[in-house]
């Protein structure tokens, strides 16, 4: 296969938030500036470090989750911002829930809430630079720099987006043409791409991870009622 990808139109046909469209930006100005990434093989030796750091997040999770349900909710999420001096605006606060809120429930649910992390990690604004200082993200930013780089190596033509080809291409790179390989490049993909629109958002790829680095929700989630 050469270097053109024609027949690859994505097709985003959810219309995305404002906040959504501000990542996709982001992740678009952050792919020019290239990624330490050369295959997937090195991602995938960084799984248990990645995976000790989104344990941390649970931390983080438990302290916004007022009410112990195992999702944050708009209100706890305007708490904790309140807690941290932090000025938010009703509509900003259901910006941020519309772009990490995959399932469009009432509430965050952890693996959602590493989407936001990151999210807050990746947008350059200075409200959410300010979220994160007083968050303390500072110990999970290598953590996100690897996703963040993992992202930007699988989207070769930089648009925002991982498409299907760029998703195959990067795993022949890897495997180096082993034949099952396409087709765990497709499976992979299909995982990624919740909405089944054919491209993988930044929020789908974190979400997935989430998946693949073994955190659960509902397996870690002891019921106590
Ligand atoms: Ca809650
Ligand atoms: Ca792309
Ligand atoms: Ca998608």
């Amino acid at each position: 296969m050469g270097g053109v990808i024609s027949g690859d139109s994505p097709r985003h046909t959810s219309p995305a938030s404002k906040l959504e469209k501000k990542m996709v930006e982001a992740m678009q100005q952050r792919a020019l500036k290239g990624t330490s990434v050369k295959s997937l093989n090195s991602v995938i030796m960084k799984f248990p470090k990645i995976d000790e750091s989104l344990r941390k997040c649970r931390t983080i999770f438990q302290q916004f989750d007022e009410d112990s349900n195992g999702e944050i909710d708009q209100l706890e999420l305007k708490h904790c911002f309140q807690n941290l001096g932090i000025e938010s605006t009703d509509q900003e606060i259901k910006d941020l829930f519309q772009a990490c809120d995959i399932y469009e429930n009432m509430g965050m649910k952890f693996n959602e809430f590493i989407v936001f992390l990151c999210l807050v990690y990746l947008l350059d604004d200075p409200a959410v630079s300010e979220v994160r200082k007083r968050m303390g993200l500072g110990s999970l930013e290598p953590t996100f720099e690897t996703l963040v780089e993992s992202f930007v190596f699988l989207d070769k033509n930089k648009d925002g987006y991982v498409s299907k080809s760029e998703m195959i291409q990067a795993i022949n790179e890897t495997i180096g043409g082993e034949r099952s390989s396409g087709r765990i490049g497709m499976k992979r993909f299909e995982e990624m791409d919740w909405d089944k629109n054919g491209t993988v958002t930044f929020k789908e790829f974190l979400f997935a991870f989430t998946h693949w680095v073994g955190i659960n929700n509902e397996e870690d989630e002891d019921e106590e009622e």
